[in-house]
């Protein structure tokens, strides 16, 4: 059984973990969600790939690993403490987890050997598609392949799964099995339609940013983000449109407030802003260092804002 992320990444290091074990079952799954998914897994082989296990989750994480008879591969490249990471790689089958690299390219890494070569693709799908392409393993194999027609194919997923056609865990899976018995995206009946709408819808989006984003310090804001499936580029857009570095939209959820944040300059360390941020409004919230998000009670958003500012000078 694969148990893995719904996002770009997830899907192409599924396809590979398919390719290599093509009896499997694929399931998706967040980090909140896989403690008790591992448990109900019933499966002599368990590959998890690309779920962060976040620092109130991993108590529970190695129970649950610890009691399973079945034998566990994990593939990750989300922040670990490095006691976690050392307790983990004695207590699983196989552990892979860098930092630097994406999932897609740890797992190809991992197989490669029983894959046929052009397993690659995906690899470098889910590496571009999740920022995690500056690594000597993408550089030295993008060199063998048209780095626009692969970028073009990262396209197909990351845009084309935007839309609700291929937003569904099922359409999601047909992406998958498809990528690991050789197809690529672009072959996938609807994706390239779904990926020239979603990038038509974006450029509205922009429009609409353009128009409503407001400042706080070093920082473009959006309170109201029309979509949920577009906050990464809303977020960015938020920088862009104010000419500032740092870009936050806030999408208004049931119960709480949803933050996602990006910026235009490297070197900010997003994940730490987020998380010390919003435990400060008694809100979480973490990610990567150039993509991150917080869950933040309503009435917070000020002061979030301002933390978040002064967490910059500091
Ligand atoms: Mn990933």
């Amino acid at each position: 059984m694969i148990l893995t992320h719904a996002d770009c990444d997830g899907m192409c290091a599924g396809a590979i973990a398919l390719a290599r074990f093509p009896g499997a079952g694929v399931f998706f799954t967040k980090p909140v969600s896989l403690c008790d998914d591992i448990k109900a897994t019933d499966a002599e082989k368990i590959i998890i790939l690309d779920i962060a296990v976040n620092r109130a989750e991993q108590q529970k994480f190695m129970k649950a690993v610890q009691e399973k008879q079945s034998s566990i591969m994990y593939f990750d490249h989300h922040p670990l403490q490095r006691e976690a990471k050392a307790k983990l790689s004695g207590m699983l089958e196989f552990f892979a987890h860098d930092e630097k690299a994406s999932s897609s390219e740890l797992v190809y890494r991992r197989f490669q050997k029983d894959l046929p070569k052009e397993m690659v693709w995906p690899a470098l799908y889910g590496a571009i598609g999740d920022y995690s392409e500056d690594t000597d393993f993408v550089r030295k194999q993008i060199a063998s392949w048209d780095k626009r027609t692969i970028n073009f194919e990262v396209c197909m997923i990351s845009l084309g799964t935007k839309n609700e056609q291929f937003s569904s865990y099922d359409a999601k899976r047909t992406i998958v099995r498809a990528l690991a018995s050789g197809k690529n995206p672009s072959d996938i009946e609807g994706l390239v339609e779904s990926s020239t709408d979603a990038v038509n819808r974006e450029f509205d989006l922009y429009k609409v940013v353009k128009k409503r984003a407001r400042t706080l310090g070093k920082i473009g804001y959006l309170s109201d983000t029309p979509s949920f499936g577009f906050r990464g580029p809303a977020a960015l857009f938020a920088a862009t449109a104010t000419g500032r570095p740092v870009g936050v939209c806030v999408y208004r959820r049931e119960k709480y407030l949803d933050i996602t944040i990006r910026a235009r300059e490297p070197n900010i360390p997003l994940n730490r802003l987020a998380e010390q941020a919003s435990e400060f409004v008694k809100g979480s919230g973490g990610g990567h260092e150039s993509a991150a998000g917080a869950k933040i009670p309503f009435g917070t958003l000020e002061q979030f804002l301002k933390k978040m500012n002064e967490l910059m000078k500091a």
